[in-house]
């Protein structure tokens, strides 16, 4: 899996091209592209990118990336990030990482999304990967019973890490919730969205382009969406 991880990163930096302004998503397979991006850059290649959160500003930092804020920027040529489940329609669950916000602003703001996975995240439909909702911490319980009331989700919980209380870098809480099976991704996003205190979902919907998964194999599947 790590294999596939670092062949579909490496292959995806060829996306890149000289003088680009791009935006750089979060995870375990993006730190592989970032790896070859700081390898190309030490051999000429001159970027600047938006990284989608703090860990990937450090990795960015350490290969050598020169780095912008969002707001320096009008529009993005193209942000490579990676995702927890990728339907047919290229629909996705993102946020396993804890980076949704930032990663969906970011993709808005940018032409073109490129999502680099292996091909485990490729699902047939979306909903097995517990769906990561940002909330605001003040009354978060109410926004848990609102959702489970929604009847979409069975099951939910606050997340943690290392028995704390698992804190966004927009100081927000994430509620994972057990969907099972998502049917209709557009409403579900869209009734959490009428929740108060609900900042965003993982539920990336059509934002991407295409996705490059690496196989088990070692090659490379590239499946385009628009
Ligand atoms: C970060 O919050 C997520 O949206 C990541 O984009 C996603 O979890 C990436 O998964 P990998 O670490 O498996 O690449």
């Amino acid at each position: 899996m790590e294999e596939a991880k670092k062949n579909t990163g490496i292959y995806a930096a060829d996306f890149v091209k000289h003088g680009m302004t791009i935006g750089i998503g979060t995870g375990t397979t993006v730190y592989w592209l970032i790896l070859e991006l700081g390898k190309r850059i030490k051999q000429g290649l001159n970027i600047i990118a938006v990284p989608t959160s703090k860990e990937t500003a450090r990795l960015a930092n350490e290969a050598g990336i020169s780095l912008l804020d969002l707001n320096a920027v009008d529009r993005l040529s193209l942000t490579i990030d990676g995702a927890d489940e990728i339907d047919p329609k290229g629909n996705m669950i993102k946020g396993g990482g804890g980076a949704l916000l930032q990663e969906k602003i970011v993709a808005a703001a940018s032409d073109e999304l490129i999502i680099i996975a292996d091909h485990f995240k490729l699902v047939p439909y979306l909903g097995k990967f517990p769906l990561p909702v940002e909330v605001i911490p003040f009354g978060y319980k109410q926004v848990q019973k609102k959702i489970i009331d929604s009847g979409f989700c069975e099951k939910l919980w606050l997340r943690k890490k290392n028995d704390e209380i698992f804190i966004t870098d927009h100081h927000h809480y994430i509620l994972d919730c057990e969907c099972e099976k998502i049917n209709d991704p557009v409403t579900l996003n869209s009734t959490l969205h009428l929740i108060p205190g609900v900042v965003e979902t993982g539920l990336f919907i059509n934002m991407a382009n295409k996705s490059v998964i690496g196989l088990e194999d070692g090659k490379i599947e590239i499946i385009k969406y628009k």
